[in-house]
């Protein structure tokens, strides 16, 4: 949510700022640290997992998903084309004169996550800000679908972010479905336990920055609903954290990297976690990313599923309902996994 007015990230970036301004100067254990990013990138590399191999696929997505909460697809049925059109879309709006773009500014008045044009995330005015600017669109259920909220001034813009929308959510679902056979549950298990979805599209844009080792493009997080699907340019700049170290998501042009969330880590009892995640950014290209969130309703209640619950493997986390889980994230901050720590049920 914009508490305050945040100055957009891209007019400063544009305006050519030699430092760092102090309220983007995140603290030095949580800064990136280039020094550690070859090595890193050397130790491990994020799964990929061909959909089209049907033999293999549901295993790939089960060992994927218990090691690393993320991984790539790919021959996953969305057109590469449609990826091109939204990165595009994203990009000319980007683009566009800052005076557009202002037209489609949040509205800060409607609280947290409000959709459109934005540049501060968190509720709370103290925290230290990403070097990122966003548009959030609403896009399912179709009653919360309403383009005339989105950018007039891109041709096709808004038909190709419902094309987009459309195609993410059969994605999700079929990946769901995976994901809660790898567990031995019924195939609509995890839909089920997730309900009617709320989608919901990130386009992030991360302008150059003056003093990239000082900043974060976006702090580290991981998602709080259900399951994420992004997209991003040839640039880079997405890492994950494993094992506490963290790994550079190398871009895939035609893949989509697919992140766990936290209701996802709470249905499956811990046996999946969610991805803890974050941007760094670098001072010569700017970066865009897409990410298509497929959450719970906020009035969802979301419970481990019994069958993964047993004298091993007791419950870990309390039932929530889900629009309690959110108002907190925003109101502490994501800042890692501290969120569904939380929930965690004392042994
Ligand atoms: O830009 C990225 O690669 C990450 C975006 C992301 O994590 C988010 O929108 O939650």
């Amino acid at each position: 949510m914009e508490a305050t007015a945040a100055p957009r990230v891209q007019a400063l970036a544009d305006a050519g700022v030699p430092h760092l301004p102090a309220q983007y100067i995140q603290p030095p254990d949580l800064r990136a640290d280039p020094s550690g990013r070859p090595a890193a990138a050397v130790a491990a590399s994020i799964p990929v997992v061909d959909l089209s191999a049907t033999a293999s696929a549901a295993d790939a997505v089960r060992r994927a998903c218990a090691d690393w909460g993320a991984f790539h697809v790919v021959n996953h049925g969305v057109p590469p084309a449609l990826l091109d059109e939204m990165r595009g879309a994203g990009l000319a709006f980007f683009r566009a004169p800052m005076a557009e773009k202002l037209r489609f500014g949040c509205d800060r008045a409607k609280g947290a996550a409000a959709e459109g044009y934005g540049s501060r995330m968190l509720a709370n005015d103290d925290s230290v800000l990403d070097w990122r600017d966003y548009f959030d669109h609403h896009t399912l259920p179709e009653s919360r679908r309403d383009p005339a909220r989105w950018p007039d001034f891109v041709p096709g813009y808004r038909d190709t972010v419902v094309r987009y929308s459309n195609s993410m959510k059969g994605l999700a679902q079929s990946l769901l479905r995976i994901i809660s056979e790898g567990l031995n549950l019924p195939p609509s298990y995890m839909e089920e336990a997730v309900g009617e979805p709320y989608q919901n599209i990130t386009i992030s844009y991360y302008s150059p920055c003056p003093q990239p080792d000082l900043a974060l493009g976006l702090q580290s997080h991981s998602d709080f609903g259900a399951i994420t699907l992004l997209i991003q340019d040839d640039v880079g700049g997405l890492e994950v954290l494993k094992d506490r170290t963290w790994i550079p998501v190398p871009p895939l042009s035609d893949g989509i990297l697919v992140i766990l969330s936290d209701q996802t880590e709470i249905i499956t009892n811990g046996r999946y976690k969610s991805a803890v995640h974050r941007a760094v950014v670098n001072a010569n290209r700017a970066r865009l990313s897409v990410a298509t969130f497929y959450d719970p309703s906020k009035s969802r209640k979301i419970c481990t599923a019994p069958q993964l619950v047993s004298k091993e493997h007791p419950q870990k986390y309390q039932d929530v309902i889900y629009g309690d889980y959110v108002s907190s994230w925003y109101i502490k901050g994501p800042e890692g996994k501290r969120n569904i720590d939380a929930l965690l049920i004392k042994q």
